[in-house]
């Protein structure tokens, strides 16, 4: 079944109801399995039976990413090693990884909610789908090639990296599905432009791109370099990965699985519950997985929540786009940026590339912010006076549009280094005690 109407359009109320039963389910099941949850819940008196409503979740505890890493590899594990089929893991950039499990059915659960975000993308069965996201550990690759084997696609499993030999794969396939982070997508249209192929001529109908914050000019720029409809995954390891949410047709947000996860906004300072449409931190319970649940894991992702009618006839909650992470987040001139916020802006100047990386410095006691970004071949050819206009000309963009003042630097043609994975886009050059 590639998608689920029952639940995918099942009117609110309803929903929630099966909701708090899951809910209770999983307290109940963790209750029993976790220590760590056990105490925790003992500590604060809570039970199962106190839970009457969904917005009572807000009486459990939270989890946050160190508790994984404390708790590595297996402490969280609920269920013991024989009933555990595939486990994956996330590095992040620093410290201990943590750690997904997956039970035989917690494995069919992720592949039912992948198959949900591919057919709403508009996948089927006659696709032949490039998955260029990476296979191991990471659950992009496996996660999407599960689901589009389930749908009886014709998977291609490039895995990401060696650009040259994807695009020619994708020339001599004629695949029709591409699945991607945001920019090694980017990176492939720009070395297919380099090597003369034309993608927009091949039979690429549709991409399904995520893993990392990308603004909707990203989008429009992938769309039009590739003359395909960029759509979108959501989602974290510690969940089961990609397939916590989607975007449909009317691509104005992320529906959230909501049968499978309970979404909460937060207040990342005070962290009391914020009200629908309030801008927060992103905090998700699992009600269905039984290897590794979660309760009230903090994101770290900042984004509202809306309940609307959405024209694809889905009732599942929808989330914007990611505005970016908290722990990205930078603070100039006492304005909070997000490096999204600079990606938009960037895009909506035609003199430059969307390949950019933005610097943080100390500069007495003030945080500087330096934007990196390449021109344009014609701004190059024109001369140094024009590089200097085109810096010019973004910084007060920049200055009209955020309030802050910025050094923009315009680099040389093809020196940021290209993404086949996440993008590092932030390089924080300050002490590490001064951040
Ligand atoms: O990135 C899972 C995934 C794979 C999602 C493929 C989509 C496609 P992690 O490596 O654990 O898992 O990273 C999770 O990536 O908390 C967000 O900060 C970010 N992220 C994931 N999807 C999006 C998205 C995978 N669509 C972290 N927009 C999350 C913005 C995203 N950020």
């Amino acid at each position: 079944m590639p998608w689920n109407k029952k639940f995918e359009c099942m009117p609110v109320e309803k929903l929630q109801k099966f909701q708090l039963e899951k809910l209770k389910e999983t307290v109940n099941w963790i209750s029993k399995k976790v220590p760590f949850y056990k105490n925790k819940l003992k500590e604060l008196g809570v039970k199962a039976d106190n839970l009457n409503s969904i917005e009572d979740s807000a009486k459990l505890p939270f989890t946050v990413k160190d508790d994984l890493r404390d708790n590595y590899p297996f402490d969280l594990c609920a269920v013991a090693m024989k009933d555990v089929v595939r486990i994956h893991a996330s590095s992040g950039t620093t410290g201990k990884p943590i750690t997904g499990p997956y039970t035989a059915d917690d494995l069919e659960q992720w592949t039912e909610c992948m198959c949900r975000n591919l057919y709403s993308a508009g996948v089927r069965r006659e696709d032949i789908v490039q998955n260029a996201y990476g296979y191991g550990l990471f659950t992009g690759g496996l996660g999407f090639h599960q689901a589009a084997t389930k749908m009886g696609c014709a998977v291609v499993p490039t895995s990401s990296g060696l650009t040259e030999r994807q695009i020619t794969l994708m020339k001599d396939f004629g695949s029709t599905v591409l699945f991607a982070t945001p920019s090694y997508a980017l990176t492939i249209a720009e070395r297919a432009e380099e090597m003369k192929v034309d993608i927009k001529s091949l039979p690429l109908r549709v991409g399904i791109f995520g893993a990392e914050p990308w603004s909707s000019g990203m989008r429009q720029e992938i769309e039009e370099r590739m003359n395909i409809k960029a759509m979108e995954a959501y989602g974290l390891t510690e969940l089961c990965g990609p397939g916590v949410g989607f975007d449909c047709e009317a691509q104005d947000g992320i529906h959230i699985n909501e049968d499978h996860f309970l979404a909460e906004i937060v207040d990342p300072g005070t962290l009391e519950p914020l009200p629908l449409g309030e801008q927060g931190e992103l905090v998700f319970t699992s009600l269905q997985r039984r290897a590794m649940p979660m309760i009230r894991y903090r994101t770290k992702d900042i984004t509202r929540l809306r309940r609307e009618r959405c024209p694809c006839g889905r009732t599942f909650v929808k989330m914007d786009k990611i505005y970016g992470r908290s722990d990205d987040m930078l603070i100039i001139s006492g304005v909070n940026v997000f490096p999204s916020q600079i990606e938009s802006l960037l895009l909506d100047i035609e003199e430059v590339e969307p390949q950019y990386r933005l610097l943080v410095r100390k500069k007495g006691y003030l945080d500087q912010l330096t934007v990196q970004v390449e021109g344009k071949q014609e701004v190059y050819d024109a001369g140094k006076e024009k590089r200097l206009e085109v810096a010019a000309k973004i910084a007060g963009h920049i200055k009209g549009m955020m309030g802050i003042g910025v050094e923009v630097e315009l680099v040389d043609a093809k020196s940021i280094a290209r993404s086949e994975g996440k993008a590092l886009r932030v390089v924080d050059e300050r002490p590490k005690q001064l951040r």
